[in-house]
């Protein structure tokens, strides 16, 4: 009885950052059913957006418990971008995130109970506990991190493009690279010359802009010179498209051309996902730089309230499959979280491993890197 209570407090919790009372929609907002897809794709879309919420609700609350250490950016108000991206995406392709990455890696089909392991820094995490909730990674999975560095990932993720042109040819079934990153790159150094690389070059890479308003507090408008970000390809000859970053539909279909332009023509792309950051920037910020009005706004847009309405509108959904559907990812999240609970820390003679090429001794006297300088 009372974990069912729990459930309901969580269940409504994962509301408040959706379709609360002050959400600013009125009733003449009526939702319009999606079209052009069929109910079970649909229905696992929003299973799938369920399961970030879930698993990023109770990230949040692990933090607060300390169980979660180090930096914890959610992928809440992200998620219909995060599941049409990913949705794009075939197994064969590569990704490379920034450190929001818990959706990416979720829908890229790395278990949650792994992945929780990892932001617990615990020795079943997906990177064996050493690199925490920015650093998922999964190469069976194709899934190649998770950057704590803004733009890290650019060059990796150019450089992947690369070595796929010399796997094989171009064509319909040809892998291609996806690669994520927020507003605020595009102000990096990097993601100019990743992209011009990519353009002489002729690889087979789309860069996905996404687009929250903020990198940290910092506004696009105040830190772009050119804020329309999908333009910033121009420059470099790179074909760049906006997309609603609320329409999971809209946002695969725009990924998927482009990543097939990349497998087939060896045309780079670059793609803006216009989306709303829930909270603040990781979880220790506040976020008390934005007003309440403009946190209305943001509620009001809330994609995973609003795309079960739509399902239920379109007849795809009733409400208690709906419901049956959020306990499904609260079961399936609990049951992560017992995971990475029950997984132990690493050991401490263990500390250097993963970490030097050359295997170091763990002793408190010896550098690590003697055995480097003593084979030269
Ligand atoms: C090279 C570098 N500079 C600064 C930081 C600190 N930092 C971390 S996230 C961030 C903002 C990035 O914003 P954006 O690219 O829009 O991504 P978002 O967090 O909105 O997903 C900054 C400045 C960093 N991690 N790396
Ligand atoms: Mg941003």
């Amino acid at each position: 009885m009372a974990e069912r209570a729990r459930a309901a407090t969580r269940r409504s919790k994962a509301r408040s950052d959706s379709d609360q009372s002050d959400s600013g929609r009125s009733d003449s907002d009526q939702p319009v059913p999606p079209t052009g897809e069929s109910p079970d794709v649909l229905t696992d879309y929003y299973r799938q957006m369920m399961l970030i919420r879930e698993f990023e609700m109770r990230a949040a609350e692990m933090y607060t418990k300390a169980k979660i250490g180090g930096y914890c950016h959610l992928n809440l108000g992200e998620e219909a971008t995060v599941v049409g991206l990913m949705a794009a995406l075939r197994p064969t392709d590569y990704l490379f995130t920034n450190y929001r990455d818990h959706g990416y890696a979720l829908c890229r089909g790395m278990k949650p109970g792994p992945v929780m392991a990892e932001l617990f820094g615990r020795v079943d995490g997906v990177s064996a506990g050493r690199g925490g909730s920015m650093h998922l990674f999964d190469a069976g999975k194709r899934m190649l991190g998770g950057y704590g560095i803004v733009g890290g990932q650019l060059p990796p993720a150019t450089g992947a493009a690369l070595a796929l042109t010399y796997r094989g040819p171009a064509g319909p079934e040809a892998e291609a690279v996806m690669c994520q990153m927020g507003d605020g790159t595009t102000n990096i150094g990097a993601f100019h010359e990743s992209l011009n690389l990519a353009s002489i070059w002729h690889l087979p890479i789309v860069f996905v802009v996404i687009n929250n308003g903020l990198g940290m507090a910092t506004t696009v408008e105040s830190a772009a010179g050119e804020p329309e970000l999908y333009k910033r390809g121009c420059s470099y000859r790179i074909p760049g498209e906006r997309v609603d970053g609320n329409d999971v539909v809209a946002v695969r279909g725009a990924a998927t051309a482009m990543l097939d332009r990349a497998r087939t023509q060896r045309a780079p792309g670059l793609l803006e996902v216009m989306t709303e950051r829930l909270r603040g920037h990781s979880v220790v910020d506040p976020a008390r730089y934005r007003s309440r009005e403009e946190m209305q706004r943001v509620r009001s847009l809330d994609p995973v309230p609003a795309f079960r309405d739509r399902l239920i509108a379109g007849g795809i959904l009733d409400g208690p499959a709906a419901v049956a559907i959020e306990q499904e990812a609260e079961r399936i999240i609990a049951d992560a979280i017992a995971f990475a609970d029950a997984s132990p820390e690493p050991a401490a003679d263990q500390l250097f491993a993963y970490a030097y090429a050359t295997e170091v001794p763990n002793t408190p006297r010896a550098m690590p890197g003697d055995p480097v300088v003593a084979s030269r």
